[in-house]
């Protein structure tokens, strides 16, 4: 490996507050300039009394856009034992002492494997015209390779079915990082068999539900993945390994190659596509140093996994940053960038802060967060990711599969949950949106992340980021004040 940058400094030794987001030790260093950080603003809309916009100012959106709302498998199923489950790293990960906030676990989370109907009936009150869930590779494969474990492809059929009684899409991931352990017990991600075993998962959950769900997903943020499970190490696996880190990367997006080939082979009529969480890279100030520093970032942020998804090969700086006897490096043989540039049906795209690099290549804030100290509020950036990915990569269709935040919510004594900072949130960021369909940006659809308040991975249950209040205690579902106003924009499919 060549000598190490700032991609491989031990800053990613400190575990940052953050679950879905790389930067956030370096945040927290590097945050002294900041302009407005104590996030107090998120509740107080700047338009909270101003008057519903007319029709002439309504953003209209384009007929049959595809209104949703978007979960995963660990984070709301519960059920941890039931059926033939086997365990996942998160299970391992969780249940050890000091990996999560309160040593939460996902073994009960929201319940929705025993509530599935009462929720599938939320979402068709919520107006729902598609959803996104993953399918928990363990409930499949209890050990992660041979026979499918009936049991588990049951729940996904009952629950896929319920969907379409209720009018809704389904769109189904095929892994959002529930690794099976007996996997991760043989080198997990590192391994490259790891990648031909997901090829096989997902042969089985194609043969059982392909003809029932249009758009697959492939690997839910492989980014995520490599930061926090392989350099930060406050994810699953808990490793802080940096020339690992992007072997797996590598592996990652072999695995979505190979599972794109894998529906292909079935000849059947799915979409399929992988899942990006994309993070904009500023420079910090005006100089070149910023400008290039902020280039690399964003080689490491996305372009590593959209051009070799989308393009092809692997962005050049990073590679000659990794250096060639890096294990990623060394690790891509011959034909694997022709199975990760498989062609694909649509791309995922996941929007929740914008990153400053400074010309040391680290990061600065320049807006307020939310409750996830990691995450900027900063709705622009939703348009810039957007145009980006048809700018650089042509008229591919996108759909937004995440993009949502965390806010304190609290359950009042009469029942209600006045999470207006979420409807600012997801009003700002919807216009955004809006504003890129508007010049040309073929985006079909939008998940809210998430349906329900869930398991935030390291930060337990303590962040709140459903549409639906979950108490927990009781398991009852309340809808939020942001799921009143987000099912009148799918009404109305204006904002
Ligand atoms: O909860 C996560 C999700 O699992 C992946 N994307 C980011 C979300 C918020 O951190």
């Amino acid at each position: 490996m060549s000598t190490p940058t700032r991609r491989h400094l031990p800053r990613h030794a400190a575990p940052p507050a953050t679950a879905a987001d790389p930067a956030g030790a370096a945040l927290d260093a590097e945050a002294l300039d900041a302009e407005a950080l104590d996030g107090s603003q998120l509740d107080e809309p700047a338009d909270r009394t101003a008057p519903a916009p007319s029709p002439a100012t309504r953003l209209t959106f384009p007929p049959d856009f595809g209104w949703g709302a978007a979960t995963s498998a660990y984070q709301i199923e519960g059920a941890a034992k039931d059926d033939g489950r086997g365990e996942s790293v998160w299970d391992t990960y969780s249940r050890a002492p000091g990996r999560t906030r309160n040593g939460d676990t996902g073994d009960v989370a929201a319940d929705h494997y025993h509530r599935y109907a009462d929720d599938l009936d939320l979402m068709r009150d919520l107006g729902l015209r598609s959803y996104r869930f993953s399918i928990s590779w363990p409930r499949i494969q209890p050990d992660g390779t041979g026979a499918a474990n009936q049991r588990g492809l049951d729940f996904y059929r009952r629950l896929v079915d319920g969907l379409h009684e209720r009018g809704i899409a389904p769109m189904a991931t095929l892994f959002h990082w529930d690794l099976p352990q007996t996997l991760q017990d043989a080198g997990g991600w590192e391994s490259r068999d790891v990648a031909y075993r997901f090829a096989d998962y997902a042969d089985i959950v194609f043969a059982a539900l392909g003809d029932r769900v249009p758009v697959w997903l492939t690997v839910n943020e492989p980014k995520t993945v490599v930061q926090n499970g392989y350099l930060s190490g406050h994810h699953a696996p808990g490793r802080q390994d940096p020339d690992a880190a992007y072997l797996v990367a590598h592996h990652l997006q072999l695995a979505h190659g190979l599972a794109v080939r894998a529906l292909r082979a079935t000849g059947g009529t799915g979409r399929i596509g992988p899942a990006f969480n994309l993070h904009p890279c500023y420079p910090a100030d005006d100089s070149p140093a910023a400008a290039e520093a902020a280039r690399l970032y964003d080689g490491y942020e996305n372009r590593l996994y959209l051009d070799s998804a989308l393009t092809g090969s692997y962005p050049a700086d990073v590679l000659a940053d990794l250096g060639p006897d890096s294990r990623m490096v060394r690790g891509i043989r011959d034909g694997d960038l022709e199975i990760i540039s498989s062609p694909i049906d649509l791309l995922a795209v996941q929007y929740y802060t914008p990153l400053y690099i400074t010309p040391a290549g680290g990061t600065v804030r320049r807006w307020p967060t939310s409750e996830a100290e990691w995450q900027q509020i900063y709705p622009d950036g939703m348009y810039d990711t957007l145009t980006r990915v048809t700018r650089d990569y042509g008229p591919i269709p996108l759909t937004v599969t995440e993009n949502g935040l965390p806010t304190p919510d609290v359950l009042t004594p009469d029942g209600a949950v006045e999470d207006s900072g979420r409807v600012t949130f997801l009003r700002d960021h919807l216009a955004a949106a809006h504003r890129a369909i508007s010049d040309g940006v073929p985006l079909e659809s939008f998940h809210v992340w998430s349906l329900l308040d869930n398991f935030e991975w390291a930060e337990g249950y303590e962040q709140r980021w459903g549409l639906i209040y979950v108490d927990y205690p009781t398991q009852r579902r309340v809808f939020k004040r942001s799921a009143h106003w987000y099912r009148q924009v799918i009404a109305d499919n204006a904002l």
